[in-house]
């Protein structure tokens, strides 16, 4: 394939964001810039936590977070998430608290899952993200079939289906884009493709122009995206959205990124990546991205960057330590939600 396209500086005038955006666009790039800054500061100090044995493992996202903040800011309530590994962010940006994501990576006994799920698997319901499954890819199908049953019960909202260059080599992948396409069900197909699959690049997953291209075959639109830009992505899953709401069917975004750390914290890429990668992905951080253009449209002064920086710390450090302080589940929560009795809590 032919990988990345070619990723040029934010090419948008403040005009041109305006009418990508909308008319509230200062205030979504504000908003913007302190869901990534909270994100990359939450895995600097995950990833040291585990090193420290303080949680059991860690999956995470930087590189990734344009995508992860611009979808969550795109969607509505009434949407779903069905994320794969590195789309927590988006139940955050959605409202989840970030306190209970915390529970929920050091698996105490106030995390929704009390503990039965690896870290970095939460789930959200309010916020109608639901628990990732390991197994690659079958998340693409779950949610061709929540968006199929939106559409059976006349309900609204549309379902946003996350999942990586990798998983585009599994059985379900084919599967949801064929039935996705042939029920028209509200759904978006969002791959974040990193370029790598723990190991494998991307350019041995597929001999296919693109992973967008894939599309074409089962009848959807298909479109390339460079998953650093905030407002290229906001725009693309808006839009994908209002299509996908308004009966128009479901749409394949292939978003362009670089995974700027481990696969995990399972993995040493030192391993197997080319040793330019790191230097290759630091260039198309999409962090540094948009703060570039901010300072340049004189949207962020550098008290403004401390301050932004500063509040994410203490709110990271806050989380941590509700979490540290709380008991692990209790030994009854064991046989607690194996069973249906009575009301299941979701309503119907
Ligand atoms: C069915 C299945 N096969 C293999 C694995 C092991 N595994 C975990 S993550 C991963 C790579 C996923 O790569 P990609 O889809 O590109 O997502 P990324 O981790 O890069 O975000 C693999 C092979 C798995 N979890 N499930
Ligand atoms: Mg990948």
């Amino acid at each position: 394939m032919n990988g990345a396209p070619a990723l040029v500086p934010l090419p948008y005038s403040p005009d041109q964001v305006a009418a990508r955006l909308g008319s509230d666009w200062q205030p979504t790039l504000r908003s913007a810039h302190r869901w990534m800054i909270l994100a990359r500061t939450l895995d600097a100090r995950m990833q040291a936590l585990q090193r420290q044995g303080r949680v059991g493992f860690y999956g995470a996202a930087t590189g990734q977070e344009a995508v992860n903040v611009a979808a969550g800011l795109a969607s509505r309530p009434e949407d779903w998430v069905y994320p794969g590994l590195r789309e927590q962010l988006v139940a955050l940006v959605r409202g989840h608290p970030l306190v209970t994501y915390a529970h929920h990576l050091f698996a105490d006994n106030l995390d929704p899952g009390r503990g039965r799920n690896m870290p970095c698997h939460p789930t959200a319901q309010e916020v109608r993200y639901v628990s990732m499954s390991s197994v690659i890819g079958t998340q693409i199908d779950h949610a061709v079939g929540t968006a199929f049953a939106l559409r059976h019960r006349h309900e609204p909202g549309a379902v946003l289906a996350f999942f990586g260059d990798g998983a585009t080599s599994s059985n379900d992948f084919h599967a949801a884009l064929n039935f996705g396409a042939v029920w028209g069900a509200p759904v978006v197909f969002c791959c974040t493709n990193n370029q790598w699959a723990i190991s494998v690049p991307v350019t041995h997953q597929t001999a296919a122009p693109s992973l967008a291209a894939k599309a074409a075959e089962y009848g959807l639109p298909g479109r390339q995206v460079d998953g650093t830009d905030f407002v290229a992505v906001f725009a693309e899953v808006r839009a994908a959205l209002e299509q996908a709401r308004s009966g128009g069917g479901p749409t394949l975004l292939e978003f362009v990124l670089y995974r700027m750390t481990a696969h995990s914290s399972s993995d040493d890429p030192t391993r197997y990546q080319p040793k330019d990668w790191a230097a290759r992905a630091v260039a198309h951080d999409p962090v540094a991205r948009l703060e570039e253009w901010l300072g340049r449209n004189r949207l962020l002064d550098a008290d403004q960057r401390a301050a932004v920086a500063a509040e994410c710390e203490s709110a990271v450090r806050d989380a941590v330590e509700a979490a540290e302080a709380t008991i692990p589940p209790v030994p009854a929560s064991l046989t607690e939600d194996v069973y249906a009795s009575g009301s299941t809590g979701w309503t119907d």
